[in-house]
């Protein structure tokens, strides 16, 4: 069973014997970058140490899996870098058995900093219990369908809102949306070349063993609450962007996923209203 662990930008997969923690997009070495340009920001990662590790002492999961991202720069490796992502997860390997990464884009060059131990699963995701977690940049892979849920990061959705003197806000959201399962299962049986043999269904289960029930796609929002994130009410709707502007990442770009209707709630689980509804809260009036 999934649930969202408010008010905490983290998620936790609960079977019969296990309890995996999920959280998205530390970016672990933001402010190392700013700090490079004369920016001075005092270092996140012991915060986001301190943050992660009351969850885990909290709520005690078997493991922790980490939907991409955790780095920041997105090839090369910064010097602080080197220090702080090995001891960052030595000491995390102190509070939690079993730790996986799910690669996300900032994530090349990711293995020779990484402790023992600690294993790196590709963009396209895998499966925990009944919920498929992938990172977000690219399509995840068609075995997560058999899951009814389907988690990502990527986005660091945030919404803002602006009153009449122009003062604005910004706040970090979970956004859950409907998926059409047989149009998402279609895109990716196309996008592994595998040719629909009967129904959309049935190829599914001949060729990944798996019965379709993907229905819910949730995006979690960056556990590094430091980091910025484009406000998603102020993207245009799909049919209207011409390409630009509009939600990053493959999938939610793509028909399969209801983004319009989407719901967004506050980490504090606060009902904000749907996506379209939103939009206008983001306009200069
Ligand atoms: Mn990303």
């Amino acid at each position: 069973m999934f649930s969202l662990l408010l008010p905490h930008p983290a998620a936790i997969i609960k079977n019969t014997k296990t309890r995996t923690l999920l959280i998205a997009d530390p970016h672990i070495g933001w402010e190392m970058e700013l700090q490079q340009k004369g920016i001075y920001v005092p270092s996140q990662t012991s915060k986001i140490l301190t943050k992660l590790t009351t969850i885990l002492m909290q709520y005690k999961p078997n493991a922790l899996v980490i939907l991409g991202d955790v780095k920041y720069t997105v090839v090369s490796i910064e010097l602080g870098e080197w220090h702080d992502i090995p001891d960052f997860f030595k000491k995390l390997q102190t509070h939690v058995e079993s730790i996986s990464i799910v690669r996300g884009n900032h994530d090349a060059n990711l293995e020779p900093m990484l402790p023992e131990n600690i294993a790196l699963l590709p963009a396209t995701g895998a499966v925990f219990g009944d919920v498929g977690v992938f990172h977000g940049h690219t399509w995840p892979s068609p075995e997560l369908l058999g899951c009814k849920t389907l988690v990502m990061g990527h986005l660091h959705p945030v919404v803002v809102f602006r009153d009449p003197t122009g003062y604005k806000m910004t706040r970090q959201v979970w956004l859950r949306a409907n998926l059409d399962s047989e149009a998402l299962a279609k895109t990716l049986l196309q996008k592994n070349r595998i040719k629909t043999a009967g129904s959309i269904k049935e190829t599914l289960q001949k060729y990944c063993n798996i019965k379709l029930k993907a229905t819910e796609l949730y995006i979690m929002p960056s556990f590094n609450d430091f980091l910025g994130g484009r406000p998603i009410n102020e993207t245009l709707p799909r049919k209207e962007s011409n390409g630009g502007k509009t939600l990053i990442g493959p999938v939610l770009r793509s028909e399969a996923v209801d983004v319009e209707n989407s719901e967004l709630h506050l980490l504090d689980g606060t009902y904000l209203g749907t996506l379209n509804q939103l939009r206008n809260l983001g306009k200069n009036n």
